[in-house]
């Protein structure tokens, strides 16, 4: 049974050139791309994307950060997706993740990590419509 999850290219990888070989990996490691966009998110709009962080002492500079720059969303699809894209994105501190993993390869710090990925089927559910139609879906 496959499943969908969703996740984004962050304004780091975007701005330093790093979407081809990004998602080169994904292709690479048994993910169809069913949906695919660059977008600019505004500062609200990334708030509203990451309203769970409201009460972290890292939201504001989150926030700022995200909406910095263009970033590339996109919905994956493969069986397990939700839990293989985590793994392939690695720890959220990429100090902590493991060789060969998307944030050991190209992230930054624990904020500018590179990439996103869905925790959890409930988050892929609310993640996925916040950027895509069913048309923008294939
Ligand atoms: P993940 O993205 O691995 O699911 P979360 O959901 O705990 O990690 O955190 C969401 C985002 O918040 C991270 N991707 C990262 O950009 C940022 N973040 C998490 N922890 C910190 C921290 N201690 N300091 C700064 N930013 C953080």
């Amino acid at each position: 049974m496959s499943e969908k999850t969703f996740g984004i290219i962050k304004p780091d990888a975007v701005g330093k050139g790093y979407t081809g070989e990004i998602l080169s990996m994904i292709e690479k490691n048994g993910f169809r791309i069913a949906g695919l966009k660059k977008v600019r998110l505004s500062k609200e709009k990334a708030e509203g994307f990451y309203f769970v962080h409201r009460e972290r002492p890292f939201f504001n500079s989150l926030t700022d950060f995200m909406s910095e720059g263009p970033i590339v969303v996109m919905v994956l699809e493969k069986e397990n997706a939700i839990a293989d894209w985590r793994k392939l994105m690695g720890a959220t501190n990429p100090a902590d993740a493991d060789e060969g993993t998307i944030r050991k390869t190209f992230a930054e710090n624990i904020e500018r990590n590179a990439v996103h990925g869905s925790d959890s089927p409930e988050s892929a559910g609310i993640e996925i419509p916040y950027f895509f139609n069913q048309l923008e879906l294939v």
